[in-house]
């Protein structure tokens, strides 16, 4: 793995801020092969292994998951993947997870996006998705919204004093999103 040539995007926003969403235009338009941390760690449960009952418990009430477990898979997906534009949604949740990250595959992201979202929308969407995760409740997203708001903020300002955040108003149409979302791009050679 040439490390040194990987291009990666994170995208951060709350629970429901659109984030897979987006991931699945900006795969379309620029390449990208779109790892979401929250996926990985479903499909960690759903194949029965060792961690994924903690996972669950960690998920049903919303919290973070030790930083080794979703960066090793992190690093497997990347590591198996053929790409070098790879972008990671969903994380890091926190100061703890990035610099775990950051220890362990000795890379950082080229950009950063930042879905901005108020929460009663955040929540409006996440309740009328209807997939059957076992976090889209309104107990849960609760507890999920406070550790967001508790946790991604020091992320943010680390990533921003870098000059690699790009905020994006989550507001508006799926469009109208990705009409902000495009426009990072051209400064990239991606
Ligand atoms: N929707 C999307 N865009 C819309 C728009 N512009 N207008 C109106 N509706 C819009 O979108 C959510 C819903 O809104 C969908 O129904 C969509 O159609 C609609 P989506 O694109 O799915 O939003 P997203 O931001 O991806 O929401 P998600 O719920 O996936 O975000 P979370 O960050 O909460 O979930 P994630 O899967 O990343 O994490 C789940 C849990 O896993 C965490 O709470 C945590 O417990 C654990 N986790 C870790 O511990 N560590 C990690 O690193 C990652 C996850
Ligand atoms: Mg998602």
């Amino acid at each position: 793995l040439g490390v040194l040539n990987l291009f990666g995007l994170m995208l951060s926003g709350g629970p429901g801020s659109g984030k897979g969403t987006q991931c699945v235009k900006i795969v379309e338009t620029f390449g990208f092969t779109h790892f979401s941390a929250g996926d990985l760690l479903r499909r960690e449960i759903s194949s029965n292994s060792e961690n994924g009952a903690v996972i669950l418990d960690t998920i049903k009430e919303g919290r973070i998951v030790p930083s080794e477990v979703t960066v090793k898979l992190i690093q497997r997906a990347i590591e198996s993947s053929e790409n070098y534009k790879f972008l990671i949604d969903g994380f890091p949740r926190s100061e703890e997870n990035r610099i775990a990250f950051e220890q362990i595959m000795g890379v950082e992201p080229n950009i950063v996006l930042f879905f901005d979202c108020p929460e009663e929308e955040m929540v409006k969407r996440v309740l009328s998705r209807n997939q059957g995760r076992v976090d889209d409740n309104l107990d849960t997203i609760k507890k999920r919204l406070k550790v967001f708001a508790a946790l991604n903020l020091p992320v943010i300002n680390y990533y921003s004093e870098k000059g690699k955040v790009h905020k994006i108003n989550a507001v508006g149409t799926e469009d109208e999103i990705f009409e902000q979302v495009h426009p990072v791009f051209a400064a990239y050679d991606v």
